[in-house]
């Protein structure tokens, strides 16, 4: 029988595809979708979905058992830019929903959690280059701090409890269904979608600022086979760096010149540029390739041709 699953945050960049690619391959009903508000229309149109706050225990913990459920996403969270202005509440969400799902599985009420950490673990003093698995991290971001000692407190209670939680290090994250709201990734995203529209636009990184990137069907395929791995094979129980790309907002922009050629960008950055600038350029993935056999699709041409042609159909 076909596990029973909640996704927490299913309107997010992540969670809608997310919760499209389980329903297509394990029925729209066995995937239930709850936020704190409603989605796309076409997420909303395709299976079951609830209101329910991610900070609020008793919300998630009544969905859990009116479903019957057997595993849950989490993927509910205040990203980097936006916590640097709301600190307390970002920490409240991030730390208080990991809480709240870890401690349903600790009493057995859920068999299995995914909860995603970030690039933004590591901080200006972790090597910058091909980023190793397990190196020196100081977080600088209060984002950064959330999702390190969220690793922390995942490897705790498997250790301690048993509980079978698996994570990833998500690079900055490229999609065209749903928009990424509040990273410092972000650019990456808007940049197409400026360039369909007006052929410019304007950067809050600088031109040189290199960072890991994926494509959102790498993501989701990597999150679904981290999931579906045996729990032997599932060696970290922290969280597992995850690779695919690195590239900088000129070399994006060049991709795009292929296709666009009177396309133009401008740089001006922000406080962004500052988060960004802690953060790897580059990741070695090669626990999460030996352990449970990740693989990348998406290069940054087929990429970039993939979001051109996908955001005119959604979006025009
Ligand atoms: C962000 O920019 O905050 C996120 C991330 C890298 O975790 N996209």
């Amino acid at each position: 029988m076909a596990s029973k699953i909640l996704i927490i945050g299913a309107c997010g960049q992540i969670g809608t595809e997310l919760t499209m690619a389980l329903r297509e391959k394990q029925g729209k009903d066995n995937i239930i979708a709850c936020d704190i508000r409603e989605g796309s229309k076409e997420l909303m149109a395709s299976g079951p979905f609830e209101i329910a706050d991610a900070t609020n225990y008793h919300q998630i913990e009544d969905l859990v058992i009116q479903y019957d459920i057997d595993e849950v996403y989490l993927m509910a969270a205040m990203l980097s830019a936006t916590a640097e202005k709301f600190p307390m509440k970002g920490w409240a969400l991030n730390m208080d929903s990991l809480f709240h799902v870890l401690n349903l599985a600790k009493d057995g009420k859920v068999s299995k959690v995914f909860w995603p950490s970030s690039i933004a673990v590591f901080g200006p003093t972790t090597p910058k280059q091909n980023t190793p698995q397990t190196t020196i991290m100081e977080p600088t971001t209060v984002y950064g701090i959330s999702k390190q000692a969220g690793e922390r407190w995942c490897e705790y209670y498997h250790r301690k409890f048993g509980v079978d939680v698996r994570s990833i290090r998500y690079p900055g994250l490229i999609s065209y269904k749903t928009l990424p709201g509040g990273g410092t990734t972000d650019y990456a995203v808007e940049i197409y979608h400026e360039a369909l529209k007006t052929e410019k636009y304007t950067s809050f990184l600088k031109e040189d600022t290199e960072l890991p990137m994926m494509f959102m069907d790498d993501a989701i395929r990597a999150t679904i086979s981290l999931m579906e791995a045996p729990a032997e094979n599932v060696k970290i129980r922290s969280s597992y760096n995850l690779s695919a790309l690195n590239f900088t907002p000129e070399t994006l922009a060049a991709s795009i010149q292929k296709h666009i050629p009177d396309f133009e960008i401008s740089y001006d950055p922000d406080f962004r540029q500052a988060i960004a600038d802690s953060w790897p350029s580059s990741i070695d993935d090669s626990a999460a390739r030996q352990d449970w056999g990740w693989r990348h699709e998406f290069d940054l041409e087929k990429m970039t041709s993939q979001m051109l042609e996908g955001i005119k159909e959604v979006h025009h």
